[in-house]
């Protein structure tokens, strides 16, 4: 697997015995926006290889790499999931999915006075080198904590009529679309569909305190999942109900998942991003 700005991307199957190669699935790269990671980590469950991506949680038929279902998201695809016997568990995180990570973005205006060097009313790319601020991290007070972009990662998919230059039209359409953040949130989904079955297989979600990274935990038909900031939420793995909410005490971002042993949540914080 690989970024969805990378044209080689696939998920590959090998013969552990023979280092052969069984099936290659490539992705679809077009989807996403340009800041999207997609590092989470593919799970089994059953004969299904289930991976979260920036655009999907789709399921992989182990033997022949055959696409069996997806559900439809947007997201960072930073999240591995959780396979537990009747549902997956994961979070899908998007930069402005909660409040509190939401940043107001510039006015096309604000931005022509910043880079509109020829007086045209719009931007080249030439002209258009800032960066872009997308999001924040409130709860983590180190560099880095602000999600910025060079302009020119995005240039090509704001200017939609390909004409080199971004207009006001262009620069709304791109903040309005990108701050509609309708599928952040921890789902479960029912394994074993066929097809996209983004309106009969997800079973639950929620949208509150979600990880960006840290994989959800299940256990004792409960799930738990710690966000940045150190806020656990715990839900009833078959309804969803929220259990409780608390904060572990512990600021900084979580990259982590949390283990259980003994009886007890283990959560680990850090602040060294960036450093
Ligand atoms: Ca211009
Ligand atoms: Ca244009």
């Amino acid at each position: 697997m690989s970024r969805d700005d990378n044209p080689d991307a696939y998920l590959l199957a090998v013969d552990r015995r023979t280092g052969k190669t069984l099936w290659k699935q490539s992705y679809d790269h077009t989807d996403g926006f340009g800041g999207t990671a997609n590092t989470a980590t593919p799970v089994l469950l059953k004969d299904e290889i289930i991976i979260h991506r920036s655009s999907e949680v789709v399921a992989y038929d182990s033997k022949t790499g055959a696409r069996k279902w997806w559900v439809k998201i947007r997201s960072t695809g930073t999240g591995t999931p959780v396979a537990a016997p009747d549902a997956v568990y994961v979070a899908t995180w998007y930069p402005v999915g909660e409040a509190d990570l939401r940043v107001p973005m510039p006015e096309f205006s604000a931005l022509l006075k910043q880079y509109d060097k020829d007086g045209d009313g719009m931007l080249s790319k030439e002209e258009f080198t800032g960066m872009i601020q997308l999001a924040q991290r409130p709860e983590v007070a180190v560099k880095g904590a602000n999600i910025t972009f060079p302009a020119a990662m995005f240039f090509d998919g704001i200017d939609s009529s390909k004409d080199g230059k971004i207009d006001k039209s262009e620069w709304e359409a791109f903040t309005a679309n990108f701050t509609k953040a309708t599928d952040h949130g921890l789902l479960a989904i029912k394994p074993g569909g066929a097809g996209d079955v983004t309106a009969t297989h997800v079973l639950w979600k929620e949208s509150k305190s979600v990880p960006e990274v840290p994989a959800p935990l299940y256990s004792g038909k409960r799930v738990y999942m710690v966000n940045n900031g150190g806020v656990v939420s715990c839900m009833d793995a078959t309804s969803g109900k929220l259990l409780y909410r608390s904060r572990v005490g512990a600021g900084g971002a979580y990259f982590a998942s949390p283990v259980m042993a003994g009886g007890n949540v283990y959560f680990s914080s850090g602040d060294a991003w960036s450093r």
